[in-house]
Order: C-alpha cells, then sequence, then structure tokens
C-alpha cells in the first residue's frame, strides 16, 4: 500500500496540480499513472524494485510518471534538468537503471542512451491511455534514490522505502499543519528532497495543491504570489535573497501588490543552508512573516524544525520534529557543549544504493545516523555551529565536495598541488574558493575556465582564485584549510 496513491482517490476532483497555465485534478494524476504503470509493466506482474530513471519537466508529468513507477512496484530515480550528459550516465549506471522517461525537451540531450541496449528508453509524451489492475506494494519496499555528495567518492544514492517517506511525510503534515485548503508554489529542482518531499509529496498526500514554475524566476514568482491562490511557499536562503533584492528594484506600487498578497500567506519556509538573519529581517519587512527555519538532510529528510506555532527564534534551527529523535554527540573530554547532530527514527533512510561499507560508517554502532552536522542546544532550540567536515561546501543549497573538486584541478598542466574550500558569502551562503600552487603566469586561465566547466559541469565554480607562488609544494600538507580560508 502506497499512502499518498491510496488516500488520493478521496481527493480525486479536486485541483492537484497547477503547471503552464493548466490545472490536473487528483483523479487525471491517477488515471496517469495507472497507464503509466501499465506501460512499464508491459504485461508483467510486477516491477519487482527495478530502477526507473525519468527526466520530465516539474509540473503534472512529473508527479504522474513518478506515481506510475511507484505503482508499478519500481524505484523512482529522478535525473536533473540542468545535469550534463555524463552526471545523468553516471546515475542510470549507477543504479543499473533498466528505463529512462523522457520528455521531447530532452531528446538531444539523452540520445546518447539509445544505443544502451539494456535501457528502455519511453518519450513521456507517447504514453497511451491503460487500465486494468496493478500489483500491491507492501510499503516496506524501497521507493526512491537520490544522489548527494559526500566529502570522499561520487555522489551516493540515498534509497528510502514507502514507509520511510511516509514518516517524513507525516511529521510534516502535523508539525506545519498541512490542510487540503493549502496551496504552494514549488520552484525547486525535483531531484532532492526539498523539493520533492516537502514541497510536492507532503501537500499531495493532504489533498493540497501544488503549483510549479518551470524554473526559479524572480518576475514570475512575484506573479504567482500576487495572483492571490499561493499560500504556501517555501526555499532555499538564497532565493529569498534574490527575491529580496528583486522586490527592492521593483516599482512601489508594484511592492505594494507583492506585500499585500503576502501577508495572507499562511505559511514561509527556508532550510536547505543557513538562512542569514539579514534576509530573515528584511523578508519579515516586505511579507510580514518571520520565515520558519528548519533542517534537513537527504538522508533523514526533515529532522529539526521552528515551531509552527510558537517563537522562531532567528539563527536556530528549532526542535526535533515528531517521531524524530535528535542527540548531540560531543567529542570525548571536549569541555565544550557543541556536538555533532544524530538522528534516529522512522524518518531514517534504508542505505546508500550499492554500498554497503558506506551505509555501515554513517551510522553510530548503537544505530544513530551521523549527520556530520555540528549544533548547540541553547535556550529550548538548536543553533548550527558549522559541518565537522570543511570539505564540504553549500552553494545555493546544493551540496558539494571540496575533494572532488581538488582531483580535477591537481590534474591541470602547472598546477603542482591546490586547496578548495567555502567561502561565505550571502547569496550563496557558500562560494567556491581555490587556492592554487603553481606560477600564475604558467596556469592558462581561459583553458582552466573551460576546462572545469567540461569536468564538473555541475558546479558553477570556481568563483574565485587565488595563485601563491611562493610556497612550497607540498602546501596543503602544511597549511590547514581554515587557514587558507585567510588567505582570501
Ligand atoms: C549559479 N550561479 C552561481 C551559483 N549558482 N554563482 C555562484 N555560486 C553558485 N552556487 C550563477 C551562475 O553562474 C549564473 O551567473 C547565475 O548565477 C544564474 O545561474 P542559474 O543556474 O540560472 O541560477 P538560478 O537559476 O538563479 O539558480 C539559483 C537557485 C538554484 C534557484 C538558488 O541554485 C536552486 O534551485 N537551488 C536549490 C537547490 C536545492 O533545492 N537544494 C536542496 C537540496 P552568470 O549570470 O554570471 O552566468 S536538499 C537539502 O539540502 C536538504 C534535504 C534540506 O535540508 O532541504
Ligand atoms: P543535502 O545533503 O543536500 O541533503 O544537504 C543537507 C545539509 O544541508 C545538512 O547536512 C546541513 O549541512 C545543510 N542544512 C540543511 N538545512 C540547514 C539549515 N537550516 N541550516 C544550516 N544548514 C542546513
Amino acid at each position: 500500500m502506497i499512502p499518498i496513491i491510496q488516500q488520493a482517490s478521496e481527493y480525486s476532483s479536486r485541483a492537484a496540480i497547477k503547471c503552464q497555465g493548466q490545472s490536473y485534478t487528483y483523479q487525471n494524476l491517477l488515471k496517469k499513472s495507472e497507464s503509466i504503470a501499465h506501460l512499464l509493466l508491459g504485461g508483467k506482474n510486477d516491477l519487482n524494485e527495478k530502477r526507473i530513471a525519468f527526466i520530465v519537466l516539474p509540473g503534472f508529468d512529473y508527479v504522474a510518471v513518478q506515481w506510475g513507477i511507484w505503482r508499478a512496484g519500481g524505484i523512482a530515480v529522478p535525473l536533473c534538468v540542468k545535469h550534463p550528459f555524463e552526471s545523468l550516465k553516471y546515475v542510470i549506471e549507477d543504479t543499473a537503471a533498466s528505463a529512462l522517461i523522457y520528455h521531447p525537451d530532452f531528446s538531444e540531450l539523452i540520445s546518447p542512451f539509445h544505443s544502451k541496449d539494456d535501457l528502455r528508453m519511453i518519450n513521456s509524451d507517447s504514453i497511451d491511455e491503460i487500465t486494468g489492475s496493478l500489483p500491491e506494494i507492501d510499503s516496506a519496499r524501497r521507493a526512491m534514490i537520490l544522489y548527494t555528495s559526500g566529502t570522499t567518492g561520487s555522489p551516493k544514492g540515498v534509497v528510502s522505502t514507502h514507509d520511510i517517506i511516509e514518516a517524513q511525510i507525516q511529521s510534516l503534515v502535523s508539525a506545519w499543519e498541512w490542510t487540503k485548503e493549502d496551496h504552494i508554489l514549488n520552484v525547486l529542482p525535483l531531484h532532492h528532497i526539498h523539493g520533492i518531499l516537502n514541497a510536492t509529496c507532503t501537500p499531495l498526500r493532504v489533498g493540497a495543491c501544488v503549483e510549479f514554475l518551470p524554473k526559479f524566476d524572480t518576475a514570475e514568482v512575484f506573479n504567482a504570489f500576487s495572483a492571490g491562490e499561493v499560500n504556501v511557499f517555501m526555499a532555499v536562503p538564497t532565493i529569498y535573497y534574490k527575491l529580496v533584492a528583486s522586490y527592492s528594484s521593483a516599482e512601489l506600487s508594484e511592492q505594494e501588490l507583492i506585500s499585500t498578497a503576502l501577508k495572507k500567506f499562511r505559511l514561509m519556509i527556508s532550510g536547505s543552508a543557513a538562512l542569514p538573519i539579514t534576509v530573515l529581517e528584511q523578508w519579515k519587512q516586505i511579507s510580514g512573516h518571520t520565515l520558519l527555519e528548519r533542517y534537513g538532510m537527504t538522508e533523514i529528510g526533515m529532522a529539526i524544525s521552528n515551531p509552527y506555532k510558537g517563537e522562531r527564534k532567528p539563527g536556530f534551527i528549532g526542535q526535533a520534529l515528531p517521531k524524530v529523535k535528535v542527540r548531540l554527540e560531543m567529542e570525548e573530554g571536549s569541555e565544550e557543549k557543541a556536538g555533532e547532530i544524530q538522528i534516529k527514527g522512522p524518518n531514517v533512510f534504508l542505505e546508500y544504493w550499492g554500498r554497503p561499507e558506506a551505509t555501515k560508517e554513517t551510522f553510530t554502532d548503537d544505530g544513530w545516523f551521523m549527520t556530520g552536522d555540528v549544533a548547540v542546544f541553547e535556550e529550548g532550540a538548536y543553533r548550527i555551529l558549522g559541518r565537522n567536515s570543511v570539505d564540504i561546501i553549500k552553494s545555493g543549497g546544493y551540496k558539494i565536495s571540496a575533494l572532488e573538486i581538488e582531483e580535477v584541478l591537481r590534474k591541470f598542466d602547472g598546477i603542482n598541488d591546490c586547496g578548495v574550500i567555502g567561502l561565505p558569502d550571502e547569496e550563496w551562503g557558500e562560494i567556491i574558493g581555490a587556492c592554487i600552487v603553481g606560477q600564475e603566469d604558467s596556469v592558462d586561465m581561459p583553458a582552466l575556465n573551460s576546462y572545469l566547466r567540461e569536468k564538473l559541469p555541475n558546479y558553477k565554480i570556481p568563483r574565485k582564485y587565488i595563485f601563491k607562488e611562493d610556497l612550497p609544494r607540498n602546501v596543503m600538507g602544511k597549511v590547514t584549510k581554515k587557514e587558507l580560508k585567510n588567505w582570501f
């Protein structure tokens, strides 16, 4: 039994999705996903956890495909619509996906996959209506794989089951008081928890409406707000920063229109990275809302949140969400009150796909998930201090491995050594800084930039370089990354 799909028939005539000027009901979703499920099954009884990758536009197609895969007994593997071919290939190969559902907009990008014999290619625009009985799905089965970077190695696939997804949803329904009267605007990428779980699955679980924009655009967001239907919004801090900047440059009459619409909202949330207090305050001036900041991770969904009712403390992430157990693990012998956030509960992921060792290493012996984030508990709420690894960078809400970038940099002519770090930035949270050891005039900068664009196409990097001509070759062995930050 898949709760989100089972429940949908109760809301059948309600609007589920708005996108590209069209509205779709829950009945539309059920019908379309049934056809997709049958197409995937191709006469078989059950996909039995076969991985099905998909690259479609945000909106009705996305949800119908996700539900179709689930109803056929498959594991949904959403791909990033902005990623280049190599990154998509990595995910398809790592999951050993048996089919790829693609929207025609991505035909050219994914065309090399057509020669892959073991990958069935399905155009999402040519799915005929098929009805009939579908398998019973046990909720303990695997449902979704999402890719996330760690400090070392390639990105890992985080596996959740239907039970885990349902636990993550229920804790948000209860903490943030979702109801079927809600209408959320979703501008987030749909290959990460924030956009998928918080801003799509949770509202759909309770019969609410999800309105999608094809991509984030400040003018489009304000237009949607001013239309008067949206009452819930959530985003990463960079998006709020960009909305504040765009609002500040708008005409007074437009500002009034936007602010009037925002004041009627029920809830506005920020997460995925630390919310700068300046942004929180500016947004309060504009909207009348104190943003509700919460904390989560791909492996655990949401874990800690400021309260829906009650004091939302700027700079704090709040308290444990319902059914989520949180502890701070202090370093042995340490006098400090800061410790690593560790998590237990039905929200915690099942495993890293195909990586039993990595899965084991991320849990303590007594079964707590180690987040790598360091926090304190003060005056009844958690406050994040940072990560216990400087090699994880968060930029625009995306997680980036510094070591992955260093490996690529070191292979470039004229670079003897390098150190990559996240530099604080109000707009992006962090931007990537690269300290390069080599002769400045021996490094061909235009060539380096295009090399990086080719080798690391997922990242907008690096934004800042410094060169240290006079440093010893093994500088990285002598200087800590924390010291490196002072050089910029
Ligand atoms: C883009 N640019 C950047 C960066 N990204 N510059 C510095 N650092 C960056 N990280 C520059 C580009 O080079 C370009 O510059 C300009 O910004 C616009 O680029 P574009 O790609 O069009 O950016 P955008 O569309 O404005 O995107 C910004 C964004 C996007 C909307 C904030 O990054 C985004 O959607 N982030 C959300 C990620 C997310 O959902 N994370 C949640 C993960 P130029 O114009 O000069 O070329 S889940 C998670 O973290 C857990 C579970 C949780 O707690 O939620
Ligand atoms: P990801 O692995 O992309 O799911 O990103 C999860 C990471 O985002 C967490 O481990 C935190 O480092 C960071 N994060 C999420 N929410 C917050 C927040 N409210 N404040 C600070 N960091 C956050």
